[in-house]
Formats: structure tokens, C-alpha cells, sequence
């Protein structure tokens, strides 16, 4: 999906991304740093770094102790760490998961004077991040939506996923399917 001000957190100032997945392999193959692929995302690197959020699921055997940790992220532009959520149970393959993450700069209090991310798996809440611990201004790139999103070189790709999606004002919305190769 190209470019599109509604996929951008600024837009609204809050972005949902909401997807059903179902992983089809739980030690994926081409895997990036310690061992996840970002399933979705706006991350575009090299020429000016264009970051915005991303959807992630951890191996089985990641060397974090991550076990198919399913989490999301918001960065700034220049990506490097970012502010995420996540829950982290045993997945089965060929599990349907409904996904939901929220990353929202409106709602502002003591406890996330920046706002927050927040996940949700199967309609509960699992996690809540503040987007001031590292400072996260989310910005609006140029970066396409894309599943897998570009990461930092063009190797291997990480995964490959069918989805469509519809779109509100505020809302993305993702059905997909991820399958590994
Ligand atoms: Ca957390
Ligand atoms: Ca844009």
C-alpha cells in the first residue's frame, strides 16, 4: 500500500492498527537482528530514514528470550529504538490472532505525558508503553505501508504476507494472513 496521510499517527494523532494473523511457521527463516520479522509496518531506511511504527512476531528461538513474543512499535523518524507493546504466549501454528495496537499522542496524563502504544490480543488489553520513555514523536513520512516493510538492507525478504485493508479517517484496518517462506 502506498504512502498514505491516514497511516500516519500525526494525521489524527492517534493510529489503530487492527489485523487477524495467523502465523504458518513459528521459527521463520529470514529473520532480522535477534530473530523477528515485522510483519507490517511504515519503515523505509537508508537515504534519509523514514520510520514510523511496525508490526512484529519474534521467532520461537529468538536470542532475546522472546519466544514468539507478538508486539508494536512506534519510532521516530530516524528509527533506531522505539517504544512498543506487546503479549507474549505460546502460539500454535496455523493460530488465528486477532491483533490490535494503538498508538496514541492525544490522550495525555502523568503516566504517558506523551501518550502511549498499547496492544490488545483478541479484544483484551495486554500491554501499555509510555511514548515519552524515549521520547517518540511520531512522524508522517514517505515511507510506503508494507508487509514485509523495507528494513535496513535489500537481503533476503523476512516473510511474505497476503492481506487487504480497509481505512477510516483514523483507522487502519488489516485482515491478513502471514505466511513464511
Ligand atoms: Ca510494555
Ligand atoms: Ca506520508
Amino acid at each position: 500500500m502506498p504512502d498514505d496521510d491516514p497511516l500516519s499517527v500525526p494525521t489524527t494523532g492517534i493510529l489503530t492498527i487492527e489485523a487477524w494473523m495467523r502465523p504458518d511457521d513459528l521459527t521463520p527463516p529470514n529473520v532480522e537482528s535477534s530473530g523477528y520479522v515485522h510483519w507490517l509496518g511504515k519503515i523505509t531506511y537508508g537515504g534519509g530514514n523514514n520510520v514510523e511504527w511496525a508490526a512484529r512476531m519474534y521467532s520461537l528461538d529468538n536470542t532475546e528470550d522472546r519466544a514468539n513474543r507478538i508486539s508494536g512499535y512506534a519510532f521516530n523518524r530516524e528509527g533506531g529504538e522505539g517504544v512498543g507493546s506487546y503479549f507474549q504466549d505460546p502460539v500454535q501454528v496455523g493460530e488465528w490472532i486477532h491483533y490490535v495496537l494503538v498508538i496514541n499522542t492525544v490522550v495525555r496524563d502523568a503516566p504517558y505525558p506523551m501518550g502511549y502504544t498499547k496492544i490488545y490480543k483478541n479484544g483484551d488489553q495486554r500491554d501499555q508503553d509510555s511514548l515519552a520513555k524515549l521520547k517518540i514523536e511520531p512522524a508522517n513520512t514517505t515511507s510506503p505501508c508494507a508487509s514485509p516493510p523495507r528494513v535496513s538492507a535489500p537481503s533476503a525478504p523476512v516473510a511474505s504476507a497476503r492481506w487487504r485493508s480497509t481505512r477510516t479517517n483514523s483507522r487502519a484496518t488489516a485482515s491478513l494472513r502471514t505466511t513464511t517462506r
